[in-house]
Parts: structure tokens; C-alpha cells; sequence
């Protein structure tokens, strides 16, 4: 018989090739010795931390499936799903920086790009010399993204753009904004265009003011008369499987994340009962203690089977969508209620920012809402099941 370990229940390190071993330990160090010490201040303080990224390229976790040749590492979906644990296990803000960087800007480059595209963004990008944004959501488009406004319309030798982007990861200090709007030229259908900071016309505001994810800076695009060459356009897709494509990457990312936060909620949560005694007893020897800690040490194993699997048959060009949204649907969802009880379990200190868990527990609100909402994935879920779509 094996021996249990509470905090790896079903040995995933065993299910892990050395490579992906190798990758998440360097991401777990970036991230306790790089990010940890900082998040604390930035998130009280709000701060933008354009300067992250440059540190973050330099150890490889930036665009990591994407291949050598253009500045990535070519790793295993698997192991960008482990980067996105271990650096979400400190915040989910650091982890929305990356993964937009490496999912949202990166793939629709590598993916969609020409190779002239290719060549003169993505290994800035890898190092975090230059900085992505992702421009999907509007005003009035929310969960509906068909129903965008932002117009391409066509001029001799390109384009003209003009529309609004809202909730924008990292735009106020991008350098490259990949941007979906509705082309003239293509019969209104959706495209995508890479813009470049400074151009005239284009302007990203910072949205202020946000209770979740407040170490992460998020704003606007807006673009009055951009005018841009042909050589903006993403020539390989077209539709909104464009955007989707991306959002499969971003969001199977975002699976293994969430766990990543509900791991340090738990640990933190077991450590504090362990640690604080009342009715002269640890907290932790109470069964009504003992059985959320049960719950969620059960949420987590399960949520990264799930995620590994998914990652294994996206690594074999064998994953459907639907299977995206059961795990970033599911994980998110408990990696909340996790988040949730150990805030509660904290008692008064589980308020202070201190103490972490709170932080983790509003982070997560946001990620249970972006890239798809907790209830939007159960509509896409329903549909597959019965054929019908109730959006
Ligand atoms: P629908 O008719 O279902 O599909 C339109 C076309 O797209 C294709 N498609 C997909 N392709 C690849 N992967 C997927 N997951 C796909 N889903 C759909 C589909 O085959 C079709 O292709 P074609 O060739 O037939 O035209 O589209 P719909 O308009 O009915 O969509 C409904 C719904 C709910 C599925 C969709 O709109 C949706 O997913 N809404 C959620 C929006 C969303 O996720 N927004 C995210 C914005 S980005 C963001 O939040 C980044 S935060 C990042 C961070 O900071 O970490
Ligand atoms: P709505 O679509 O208005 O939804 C509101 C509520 O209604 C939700 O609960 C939803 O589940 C529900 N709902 C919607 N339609 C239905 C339906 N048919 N049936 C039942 N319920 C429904 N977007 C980007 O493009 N790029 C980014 O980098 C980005 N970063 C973000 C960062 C942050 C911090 C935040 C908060 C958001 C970000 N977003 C980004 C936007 C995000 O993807 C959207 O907020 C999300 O898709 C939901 O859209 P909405 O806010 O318009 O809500």
C-alpha cells in the first residue's frame, strides 16, 4: 500500500514527465520569490507592475507552448497549465497577466499570424520586452461577443478602426493590442488586427476602482479612426472561432489556476487550525473544521485530474471545447467555495489582507466571471447535452 499524501492525494507528480516537473518547479520559485513578497502592497496599493513581465519572460513563462524558433519553449499544455497553478497560487491578477500574454496575444499571433507577424512580435513577446493585450468584450458585448460594434472599414492599403473595448487585461500599458472587430472587407464578418501603442487615434484609459484583482491592471481600448495597414489583419482566421481558439488556451489555463489559489486557501486554512486553539483544543480538531478541509483537499484532487486529462488530450489535438468548460466552469466554481470557507475558518484575522485567503476569495470572483461566465459555460454544456442553445 502507497502512502496518503493530503496535499497530492493522487500523486500528480507521478503523472508529470520530468520536463513538466522541471518547469513547474521553476515557476513555483518565480513565483515565491518574485511575486509573493510584492503582492501584498500592489494589491492594496492597486499598482500597475508592467515591470513583471520582463522577469517573467526571462524564466520561460511566458508563451511556453508556443516553439523555440520564436522565443517560446515549446512545452506541453500540461506544463502551461502548472505555470498558471503556481503563479495563481499567489494571485489571480499575476496569473491574468501571463495567461493573457501567453493565450490571448501569443496564440492568435503563432496561430493566425503571418510569419512576418510572427517574427516581429513573438519573441519580444516571450522575453516580456513587449507587452499584449486582448480586445474581445465591449460596452454592449459582453457574453455576447456577436454582437461587437467595433468596425473595420476598408481604405486603399488597409484599414480604418473605430470602437471601444472594455475590461481589458493589462491594455493601459500594452504594446500590442490583438483587437476583434467586424470587417467591411470580409462581409461584416469578425477579424482580427494587431495595433500597435502610439498609433494615432488609439487610447487605453485605466478602469480604477476595482474590489478583485486589483494587483492585475485592467482599462479600455478605444479607437477613434485608427488607421492601420493590411499587414494588421490576422490573415488565417475569420469568424468567431478566432477569439474561441484563444479562449480554449486561456481558459484550460485558468482551470488548473483557480487550484492553484484554492490550494494556498486550504493549506493556509489546515495550517491556521493547526496553529489556533479554542475551548482549549486546536480548531482543527473539531469535526465541522475536519470536514471542510475533507471538502476541499476532495474539490481540488478531483478539479486537477480533470484539468491533467484535458491537457494530455490537448497535447494529442484530441480536446473538444465542451471539455474546457467543464474544468474551468467546475474548478473556478470550487476553487470560490474553497476560497469562501477558508476565509470563514480564519475568523476575524481571515479579514485582513494579511492573512491572504480573503484576497484569493474576491480574485476569484472576477475569474469565475471573465473568459466566460460560470453560468455561460453551463449553456454551452446544455447545448452540447441536448442539442439545444438557450443563450
Ligand atoms: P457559436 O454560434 O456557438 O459559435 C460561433 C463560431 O465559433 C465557433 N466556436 C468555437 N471555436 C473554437 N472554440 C470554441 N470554444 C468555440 N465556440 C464556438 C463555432 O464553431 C462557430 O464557428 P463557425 O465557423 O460555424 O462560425 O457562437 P455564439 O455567438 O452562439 O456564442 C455563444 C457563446 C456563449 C458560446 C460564446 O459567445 C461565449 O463563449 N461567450 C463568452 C464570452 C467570453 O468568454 N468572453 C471572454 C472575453 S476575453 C476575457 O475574458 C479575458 S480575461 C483574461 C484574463 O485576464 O486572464
Ligand atoms: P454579461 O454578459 O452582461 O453577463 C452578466 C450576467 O448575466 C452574468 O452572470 C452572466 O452569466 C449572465 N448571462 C449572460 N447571458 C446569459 C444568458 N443568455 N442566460 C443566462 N445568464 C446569462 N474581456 C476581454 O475581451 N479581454 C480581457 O482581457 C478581459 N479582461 C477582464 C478582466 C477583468 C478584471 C474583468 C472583470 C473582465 C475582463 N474581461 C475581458 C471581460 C469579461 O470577459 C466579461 O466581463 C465577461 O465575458 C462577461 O461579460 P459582461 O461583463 O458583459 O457580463
Amino acid at each position: 500500500m502507497a502512502a496518503f499524501n493530503w496535499s497530492d492525494p493522487f500523486n500528480l507528480d507521478a503523472q508529470l514527465t520530468e520536463d513538466e516537473r522541471m518547469i513547474r518547479d521553476t515557476a513555483h520559485a518565480f513565483a515565491q520569490n518574485e511575486l509573493q513578497p510584492r503582492v501584498i502592497e500592489a494589491y492594496r496599493s492597486e499598482r500597475d507592475a508592467p515591470e513583471l513581465f520582463p522577469l517573467m519572460g526571462q524564466t520561460g513563462l511566458l508563451g511556453a507552448t508556443i516553439p523555440e524558433e520564436y522565443g517560446g519553449v515549446g512545452a506541453s499544455y500540461v506544463a502551461y497549465g502548472l505555470i498558471a497553478r503556481e503563479i495563481e497560487r499567489v494571485d489571480s491578477g499575476y496569473r491574468s497577466m501571463a495567461s493573457v500574454q501567453s493565450s490571448l496575444v501569443m496564440h492568435p499571433i503563432y496561430a493566425y499570424g503571418s510569419e512576418e507577424q510572427r517574427r516581429k512580435y513573438l519573441p519580444g513577446l516571450a522575453a516580456g520586452t513587449l507587452i499584449g493585450c486582448f480586445g474581445l468584450t465591449e460596452p454592449d458585448a459582453g457574453s455576447d461577443p456577436a454582437g461587437m460594434r467595433t468596425f473595420a472599414k476598408k481604405v486603399d492599403g488597409g484599414y480604418v478602426l473605430n470602437g471601444t473595448k472594455t475590461w481589458i487585461s493589462n491594455a493601459p500599458f500594452a504594446d500590442v493590442f490583438v483587437v476583434w472587430a467586424k470587417s467591411e472587407a470580409h462581409g461584416g464578418g469578425i477579424r482580427g488586427f494587431v495595433l500597435e501603442k502610439g498609433m494615432k487615434g488609439l487610447s487605453a484609459p485605466k478602469i480604477e476602482g476595482k474590489l478583485s484583482l486589483r494587483a492585475s491592471t485592467t482599462g479600455m481600448i478605444v479607437m477613434d479612426n485608427v488607421e492601420i495597414g493590411e499587414d494588421a489583419l490576422l490573415p488565417e482566421v475569420q469568424g468567431l472561432k478566432g477569439p474561441f481558439g484563444c479562449l480554449n488556451r486561456a481558459r484550460y489555463g485558468i482551470s488548473w489556476g483557480a487550484l492553484g489559489a484554492a490550494e494556498f486557501c486550504m493549506h493556509a486554512a489546515r495550517q491556521y487550525g493547526l496553529d489556533r486553539h479554542q475551548f482549549g483544543k486546536p480548531l482543527a480538531a473539531n469535526q465541522l473544521y475536519q470536514k471542510k478541509l475533507a471538502d476541499m483537499m476532495t474539490d481540488i484532487a478531483l478539479g486537477l485530474q480533470a484539468s491533467l486529462r484535458v491537457g494530455r488530450l490537448m497535447d494529442e489535438g484530441q480536446f473538444a471545447p465542451d471539455m474546457i468548460s467543464i474544468v474551468k466552469r467546475n474548478n473556478v466554481g470550487k476553487a470560490l467555495d474553497v476560497a469562501r470557507a477558508a476565509r470563514d475558518m480564519h475568523g476575524g484575522n481571515g479579514i485582513s489582507d494579511e492573512y491572504q485567503v480573503m484576497r484569493h476569495m474576491v480574485n476569484l470572483e472576477t475569474v469565475n466571471t471573465y473568459e466566460g461566465a460560470h453560468d455561460v459555460h453551463a449553456l454551452i454544456l446544455g447545448r452540447a447535452i441536448t442539442g439545444i442553445a438557450a443563450f
